[in-house]
């Protein structure tokens, strides 16, 4: 018998052998299928069926990378109800990081061998337009091949409202300005409900869908996130999914896809739980399934905890973001994680599960094999 008739026989028992045989042969799988395996699937099936699909897109690898993330300001007026790390306009504990000092984080971690920076922030209406300009130029000028992965949708539909120019003069200027790719956040989770409740101050589903097209058509890549295990619903998490699949449909112009497990310490939602490590395992293994059309699933260890980040790895992802070095947003929320891993910490992670550690770069060009 071999492994895959050991797999279709295990999942006739649970009876989700028709959608097994669609995995093995690589047939789409529907919303509805979707839903079926995240409420009803058994966790070891569901990890062996995700390991199918990993298996066929990347092998025994697992990607990393040596990045800094860089939070500039934590200043923010849309209050959403999830997040710990943002202070109004006036409060107590807001900071802006300057350009100048920026440039010294990033020159003061270069020996680390860093390869791209991760820069976000708050939604602070007072910067100007050339404030975003000026962060990406400064990293550009003390680290010219330093990757920029800067701004995610929400902060790019606040530059189009300030900078009076039309959306794509405004991505072009960040272009010019040394910025290579986008990052993921901001999605939350694609549902009006879910919107209404928790950020309605915030860019709703359709228009992160649209900023993160205009992106793609500006010819920047970027990543996309899902934050999940507060008050949305499993349908929600799938209906996501699909979302985010028509999109790279169209577009291609994701590289990866984030689910980001929610930690409730220090927010407006600090009575709910927070996702187990299972559920985790499940979200992380019906994404990897569901998202045919992406080639890597990432694990955030910061998130996740470097342990369960560690058996995703068994459960379809297959990248461990990264070295991150300075982590603020979900330590604020309670993360009791450490702010960075080294390198070792990393390849040992990946080693002890039984994959190949490759040090990428920002477009998952394999650098080092380790
Ligand atoms: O956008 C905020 C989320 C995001 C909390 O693109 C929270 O490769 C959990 O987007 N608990 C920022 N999550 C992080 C992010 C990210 C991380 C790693 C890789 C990439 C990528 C992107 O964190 C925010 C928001 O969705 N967040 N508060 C919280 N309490």
């Amino acid at each position: 018998m071999t492994s895959l008739d050991w797999l279709l026989d295990r999942a006739a028992a649970a009876d989700v052998d028709d959608i097994a045989e669609k995995i093995c042969v690589g047939t789409r799988l529907s919303y509805e299928e979707g839903l079926r395996l995240i409420e009803h699937c058994d966790l070891t099936l569901l990890g062996w069926l995700a390991t199918v699909v990993r298996q066929r897109k990347v092998g025994d690898y697992v990607f990393f990378n040596r990045n800094l993330r860089i939070d500039y300001t934590n200043i923010c007026n849309k209050r959403c109800l999830f997040c710990a790390f943002d202070r109004l306009p006036g409060e107590a504990g807001g900071y802006v990081l300057e350009p100048a000092e920026i440039q010294r984080l990033v020159l003061e971690h270069l020996s680390h061998g860093i390869t791209e920076v991760h820069m976000v922030g708050g939604i602070n209406p007072r910067l100007p337009f050339r404030y975003y300009l000026d962060t990406v130029r400064a990293i550009k000028e003390v680290a010219p091949n330093i990757h920029v992965k800067a701004f995610t949708a929400v902060e790019i539909a606040q530059m189009i409202k300030i900078s009076k120019l039309s959306p794509e003069e405004t991505l072009l200027a960040l272009r010019e300005a040394g910025l290579d790719s986008c990052p993921g956040g901001g999605a939350e989770i694609l549902s009006e409900r879910v919107h209404k409740e928790l950020y309605p101050l915030k860019i709703g589903p359709q228009q992160w869908l649209e900023i993160q097209r205009l992106i793609h058509r500006s010819g920047l890549r970027s990543t996309a996130t899902m934050l999940y295990g507060h008050i949305e619903t499993r349908a929600e998490r799938v209906a996501h999914m699909v979302q985010l699949r028509e999109l790279q449909d169209e577009t291609g112009g994701f590289l990866a896809f984030v689910p980001l497990a929610f930690h409730p310490d220090n927010t407006e939602l600090s009575q709910l739980p927070g996702p187990t490590g299972v559920e985790d395992l499940r979200t992380i293994a019906v994404a990897r399934l569901m998202l045919d059309n992406f080639d890597h699933i990432k694990a955030y260890w910061v998130m996740l905890t470097p342990k369960v980040a560690q058996v995703s790895l068994a459960f379809g992802a297959d990248d461990l973001d990264g070295t991150v070095i300075h982590e603020t947003i979900v330590h604020e929320a309670g993360a009791k994680t450490p702010q960075g891993l080294s390198v070792e910490q990393l390849v040992h992670l990946i080693r002890g599960a039984g994959r190949r550690p490759a040090e990428r770069d920002s477009h998952y060009r394999v650098l080092r094999e380790w």
